[in-house]
């Protein structure tokens, strides 16, 4: 960065935490997505003269509510509810909700400051947002999950619409809280529209939506891959998390011939020292997905594999580490950790889950390093198909939905290799998912005036 560049850096920066005090997780996504577009907005004067960044950086809307909910002891328990409305510029605002107990408006505003350049990347008409709430999921029954959604419920559904702001999953948030969200919006709405994404397939879902993440992720490594000439092919691969994006990263990648040898969950991981098969991830989607279970007991049924509680995955020597559980997952330690044991590329399937220091890690080392907002673009972009399908009452079939996803992921990843090539040819996908991302947001802000 020039001075001139830095200096206008420096002062945004300075705004931001003045105006967000205490947010931490939204600084560190503001200043990563700042740090790769203020030449851009150096360059192009006009931008810095319409606060183009400041404005992406001020959500257009938040909404936080009450959520009573009664538990099965007949006990009245009250969680905060979140709507970030980030920016509804390309498209309806679009963006996950997420059901943890860390939720709170920090990461919130950071996820729908993502998810707009995410949702950018996609090449689809959508805005960027995320909800959620502070409720806690675990060993929670049916039927207080039940409750509960149906109390988000009933305050969000007058803040979102088909046409205004489209809800998905997100941690905590799957097929069984989409259903009873879904069911209580249509309820109080008295229609029957798309206004929620990863429907139960004979409700309005789209085919592919629960693998959309995982497999999109892995169509982005493979294209990163390829740029050293290099495939998942006879790879080893470390894999955080057990929950959606995990599961369906970790059958990909061993469907394309690696070796997945770890996953994860928030008391510790597994390590597999044979690699999952198809039958070890048909008991991992059993486990999680129907019992609700913890991976430690993976290690219980299959008992070459070791379980470290309270440890995570990133001292396993790999090729390949696939990051899809949480935010700030990996550490310097963690990414150190890594490149000892020999990994050339990390792709990121969780929102944000490496820190500043772990990203200059990864460049420092020159491996293959891609951001979530790139890397786990698939979700989402499928999402957009669901609202396609949705318009026009069809269904496409799983090769259709699937060549749309290939097509997208290899879009994002060409945007990339455009904004972000550096002069010695290698690809800065940090740089090049957050210019690409912001050129269009910024465009279309301009396009649209004052607002
Ligand atoms: P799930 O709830 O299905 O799974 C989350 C997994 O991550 C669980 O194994 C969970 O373990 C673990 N985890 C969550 N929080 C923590 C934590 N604080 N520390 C350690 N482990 C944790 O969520 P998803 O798979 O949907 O989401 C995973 C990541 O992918 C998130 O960052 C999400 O934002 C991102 N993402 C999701 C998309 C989607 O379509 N679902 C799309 C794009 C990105 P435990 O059970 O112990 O909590
Ligand atoms: O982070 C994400 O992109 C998601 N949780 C998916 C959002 C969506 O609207 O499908």
């Amino acid at each position: 960065m020039d001075k001139f560049t830095q200096k206008y850096f420096d002062a945004f920066m300075a705004d931001i935490i003045a105006r967000n005090p205490g947010e931490k997780e939204f600084h560190q996504a503001v200043r990563e997505v700042a740090a790769s577009v203020a030449p851009y907005i150096v360059e192009h004067p006009h931008l810095m003269d319409l606060k183009v960044l400041e404005r992406i950086a001020e959500p257009e809307r938040i909404i936080i509510f009450r959520v009573p909910w009664m538990d099965d002891n007949g006990e009245v328990r009250v969680n905060r509810g979140f709507r970030v409305q980030c920016s509804s510029v390309i498209g309806p605002y679009k963006g996950g909700i997420r059901f943890h107990a860390s939720v709170n408006l920090s990461i919130m505003k950071f996820l729908a400051f993502e998810q707009t350049f995410k949702n950018a990347l996609t090449t689809l008409p959508m805005g960027g947002a995320k909800g959620g709430s502070d409720f806690n999921p675990r060993g929670k029954s049916d039927a207080e999950v039940m409750r509960f959604c149906q109390s988000f419920m009933t305050e969000l559904f007058r803040h979102i619409g088909q046409d205004t702001d489209v809800p998905a999953g997100d941690i905590g948030v799957g097929g069984r809280e989409i259903g009873y969200l879904f069911g209580q919006y249509r309820r109080l709405r008295d229609e029957f529209t798309g206004t929620l994404t990863g429907k139960g397939l004979n409700w309005g879902g789209s085919r592919l939506r629960p693998e959309a993440t995982g497999y999109g992720l892995c169509y982005f490594a493979t294209e990163m891959l390829a740029t050293r000439g290099q495939s998942f092919e006879g790879k080893t691969v470390v894999v955080s998390g057990a929950g959606n994006v995990a599961q369906y990263a970790a059958q990909k990648a061993m469907r394309l011939g690696a070796k997945v040898v770890t996953l994860s969950d928030s008391d510790g991981y597994i390590y597999d020292p044979d690699g999952l098969d198809e039958d070890k991830m048909a008991y991992v989607f059993e486990l999680k997905n129907i019992y609700r279970g913890r991976i430690k007991e993976y290690a219980a049924k299959y008992p070459t594999a070791k379980y470290f509680p309270g440890e995570k995955p990133w001292k396993t020597p790999c090729d390949i580490a696939l990051p899809c559980a949480t935010q700030n997952e990996i550490d310097e330690a963690g990414a150190r950790a890594l490149i000892a044991g020999g990994c050339q590329c990390v792709a990121e399937g969780a929102n944000m889950p490496s820190t500043p220091e772990a990203i200059q890690v990864f460049q420092d080392a020159g491996i293959l390093y891609s951001p979530g907002k790139a890397s786990n673009a698939g979700g989402v972009a499928t999402s957009g198909l669901e609202m396609s399908q949705n318009s026009v009452r069809q269904h496409w079939t799983r090769e259709e939905v699937d060549a749309h996803l290939h097509r997208i992921m290899s879009d994002i990843h060409a945007a990339c290799v455009k904004y972000g090539k550096e002069p010695d040819g290698t690809v800065n996908y940090v740089k090049g998912a957050n210019l690409a991302g912001f050129i269009k947001v910024a465009d279309a802000m301009v396009d649209q005036g004052l607002v």
